[in-house]
């Protein structure tokens, strides 16, 4: 893989896992309220799958979004001031957490409704099929939620119509505190877009690359004009549902499990280069070493100082945001009147 994508891949891993745990900590001191759902232990998805997409695609998200609007490009500053309920904030400060909404960057929603995203990616596929642009719907989901009719209603639309949607189902394996294999009769959910001829892989979603390739070659033939193609990525929380969640009902050996596979530790060894030692490269010889270090230099993507600056620039990031947040104003009264008028003239958002 090309260094730059695996080096920003790296970077936004690093980010999506920095700020939620540090939204974690202004939730605990009060400064978020309402329901708030992390991302940590499934970074790996929401990053492979928007790196391969492109800034002319949409995305739809569920409630656990903040890291899709973060890789799509929202600033941390203006999501983590959506989550504190700010007037600049990305949905000025009246949709909160399960709510961001970028229309610039194609972000089309956070949607707390599970199961609503689908209806909503039909929707801009549909005018993106009318107009026939080469464009793409990513469409987020999770396990819980193939259990809605919405998930047949439209799985079924997108295959009769050659929608140009790209469904990723985010198998965490739990909806809430119930096991996928105690709420659906099927647990392979991938095999359930057979049932409308739409084309599915099971993609291991605690390696971004895998991610990144399925999804590249999943857009590829969306932009083909063969239709709808269907991710079963299959990944893991490592914390609670919600905030409001201590997730005690997951045995602690299968949460040490998913953990040793980190998605970040993974992608941090495939950055990181192995440097030889000064015995080994002295044992190959002054030619060897050229050429070693050579292949270093091009090949050895990151040396671990480099990690460290990035991890500090992301600290100094998610800081930055936090103090955006807390300087924003709430939203008037006037600004919530305003929102509510605002598409009385019934304008087209794609
Ligand atoms: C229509 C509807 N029913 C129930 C809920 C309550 N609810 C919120 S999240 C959730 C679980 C969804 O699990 P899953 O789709 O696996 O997503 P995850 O939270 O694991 O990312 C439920 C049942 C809801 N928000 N909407
Ligand atoms: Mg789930």
């Amino acid at each position: 893989m090309k260094r730059n994508t695996l080096v920003a891949m790296l970077r936004d891993m690093l980010l999506a896992r920095a700020f939620e745990e540090r939204a974690a900590r202004e939730y605990t001191r009060g400064n978020i309220a309402g329901f708030l759902h992390l991302y940590p232990g499934e970074e790996a998805v929401a990053v492979g799958v928007l790196h391969a997409a492109e800034p002319s695609d949409y995305v739809v998200s569920t409630y656990r979004e903040h890291v899709h609007a973060l890789v799509r490009g929202v600033p941390p500053g203006k999501v983590m001031a959506e989550l504190f309920g700010r007037r600049d904030g990305c949905s000025g400060g009246m949709g909160g957490s399960m709510h961001l909404f970028d229309r610039e960057r194609r972000f089309m929603g956070g949607y707390a409704i599970v199961g609503e995203t689908y209806p909503v990616s039909i929707g801009i596929a549909y005018g993106i099929a009318m107009r026939e642009l080469p464009e793409a719907v990513i469409c987020f989901f999770g396990d819980g939620a193939v259990n809605q009719g919405t998930f047949h209603e439209s799985l079924n639309m997108a295959a009769l119509w050659k929608l140009p949607v790209l469904f990723v189902c985010e198998n965490n394996r739990y909806q809430i505190g119930t096991e996928i294999h105690r709420h659906s009769a099927v647990t392979e959910v991938y095999k359930r877009a057979c049932g409308y001829r739409i084309p599915a892989e099971r993609i291991n979603g605690m390696d971004v690359m895998d991610v990144y390739k399925a999804t590249q070659s999943a857009l590829q033939r969306i932009r083909e004009g063969t239709g709808p193609q269907f991710l079963e990525i299959e990944t893991y929380r490592f914390r609670g549902h919600s905030m409001a969640d201590p997730g005690s009902y997951r045995p602690k050996v299968e949460v040490q499990a998913f953990q040793d596979e980190d998605p970040v530790t993974v992608v941090l060894e495939e950055t990181v280069p192995d440097y030889p030692s000064a015995e080994h490269l002295s044992a190959i010889g002054k030619d060897n070493i050229e050429h070693l270090s050579g292949h270093i230099h091009r090949e050895g993507f990151l040396s671990a100082d480099q990690v460290e600056r990035m991890r500090r620039e992301i600290a100094d990031t998610v800081e930055n945001a936090v103090q955006f947040a807390l300087n924003s104003p709430e939203p008037s009264m006037t600004d919530a009147l305003a929102a509510l008028h605002s598409n009385r003239g019934q304008e087209v958002l794609i």
